[in-house]
């Protein structure tokens, strides 16, 4: 005997739609979560979920040998856009084992190292153009950011510079990635079929998906004729020219144009709407700030910072963790059940069922968190972080299919927020700016507007002098 998924009452035909806001999908399912508790069913035409927000839950399904990648509607529509590249490819698809094999070693420590000056050199562009705006200006946070992480990803896998802070229009690939994104979202809130009704939308879709192709084909087709291919060793390298050990095959061309695309999409939102909300956060708690400022002067002074001293910089990657338990950018994954199976002793879920992990709720789970909504950053030190349960923090997914670029978006993120605190003083533009959550695919807060003065640099030199930086490594 098993026991029926509480379901949130709903309408006749239409369920549970009238309480999801399509400009805010998550931010709604959480408040169902607070109303409902953690596992309950969501009825919206063409599209039946369970949502689970418990660490105990999800531990469940975070088994491998009993669960597997379930592509929910947002993912199955942004298959149009990105195919069968890493993030919306199903485990099944001879693709993804190829596609992931042969990148995770650029995804490695080895990998990381090598990109590192090409992050240095996009987030000096960010911090040169504060500089200059000097400390009257309005820096709009989620902005910046976007444009940063953009040309990061873009830069670092690719060697192409999208050059977003040197121009006020965006490239074309942008305006193109973000309206087809959004049409594949739209499309997602709607029963199946439904959202390609509108003839006209769908031409925009048509020629928006055909710009991000040739966008990339171009980029492939310039790196095939150039005489330095294979040299630089970066992802689109290792894309066009290393062989799969396990079944000697290369990618080919269409696939590699999705994988592309998909690195631009992943790469970029995500990261960037972690950088804002860490300076969302900090500016929110004063205390946090000095302490972070303080160990940033402690371990980089007035130098630029090195690939060594990311690994050094560990407090800011305990905000970043904490950020992201607060606000994981991406707020859901799903699995389904290999088999008809029953989760916490006693619910029956079949293959059919998508079972979507909201993590701001899992995040929250009160048996875990001590006073959850609270940001300390102190949680992961390493101490305490080590005292967490087995999957209660899953910002980056689970198992096989977790984030590729998870030390990627780490090393980039500390890095921008180390030269942030250690160049300018930042404050609200805004003082009475209240949290605004906005929702593509992903989270991001709104209208967070910033001054930054740029910090005067007596006080960092006396940093310096007290804790010595170690000797420079012979390479
Ligand atoms: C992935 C990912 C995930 C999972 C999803 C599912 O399962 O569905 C998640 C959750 C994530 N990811 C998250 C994140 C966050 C952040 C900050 C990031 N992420 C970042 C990044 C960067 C880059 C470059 C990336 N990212 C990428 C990616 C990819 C490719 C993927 C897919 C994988 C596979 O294989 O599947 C992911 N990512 Fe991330």
């Amino acid at each position: 005997m098993s026991d029926v998924i509480p379901r949130p009452k709903g309408l006749p035909l239409i369920g549970n739609l009238p309480e999801i806001d399509p400009e805010a999908p998550v931010q709604s399912m959480i408040r169902l979560a607070k109303a409902n508790g953690p596992l309950f069913r969501l009825d919206i035409p063409g599209n039946s979920l369970v949502i689970v927000g418990s660490q105990a839950l999800t531990d469940e399904l975070c088994d491998e040998t009993r669960f597997q990648k379930a592509l929910h509607r947002p993912l199955e529509e942004a298959r149009t856009v990105a195919g069968d590249g890493l993030f919306t490819a199903y485990d099944e698809e001879p693709n993804w084992g190829k596609a992931h094999r042969l990148l995770m070693p650029a995804f490695g420590p080895l990998g990381l190292r090598s990109m590192f000056d090409r992050m240095l050199d996009i987030a000096e562009q960010m911090m040169a153009r504060w500089e200059r705006f000097g400390d009257g200006a309005v820096i709009d946070v989620a902005d910046n950011m976007t444009r940063l992480t953009l040309d990061t990803i873009a830069l670092s896998a690719f060697d192409f510079r999208f050059n977003s802070f040197y121009q006020s229009e965006l490239h074309p690939f942008v305006n193109a990635m973000s309206r087809a994104l959004e049409e594949s979202g739209r499309r997602a809130r709607l029963p199946h079929g439904v959202g390609r009704l509108n003839l006209l939308r769908n031409r925009l879709f048509e020629s928006d998906t055909r710009v991000l192709r040739e966008v990339a084909d171009r980029l492939i087709e310039e790196r095939i004729r150039d005489p330095r291919l294979g040299e630089r060793g970066d992802l689109l390298d290792r894309m066009l020219t290393a062989r799969d050990p396990e079944t000697g095959e290369t990618l080919s061309r269409e696939n590699i144009g999705y994988q592309m695309i998909t690195f631009l999409v992943a790469g970029h939102e995500t990261t960037s709407g972690l950088l804002s909300f860490a300076t969302w956060l900090l500016l929110k708690h004063p205390e946090t700030l000095a302490k972070a400022r303080a160990h940033v002067d402690d371990v980089l002074g007035g130098s630029t910072p090195r690939f060594e001293d990311i690994g050094r910089l560990s407090y800011l990657k305990q905000i970043l963790e904490e950020t992201l338990r607060l606000w994981p950018t991406a707020p859901a994954f799903g699995v389904h059940a290999r088999e008809t199976t029953t989760i916490g002793g006693r619910y029956k879920v079949t293959p059919e069922d998508v079972l979507l992990i909201l993590t701001p709720v899992l995040h929250r789970d009160p048996a875990v968190w001590e006073a959850p909504e609270q940001f300390r950053p102190e949680r992961f030190a390493p101490d305490q972080a080590a005292k967490l349960p087995p999957n209660a923090w899953k910002p980056f997914g689970n198992g096989q299919r977790a984030c590729i670029g998870r030390g990627f978006a780490m090393q980039e993120a500390v890095l921008v927020l180390a030269l942030m605190l250690q160049r300018f003083d930042i404050a609200l533009a805004d003082c009475d700016y209240a949290l605004v959550v906005s929702e593509t695919l992903t989270l991001k807060p709104k209208g967070l507007r910033i001054h930054a003065r740029r910090r005067d640099t007596g006080d960092r030199a006396v940093a310096r002098t007290q804790s010595p930086r170690p000797a420079e490594t012979p390479a």
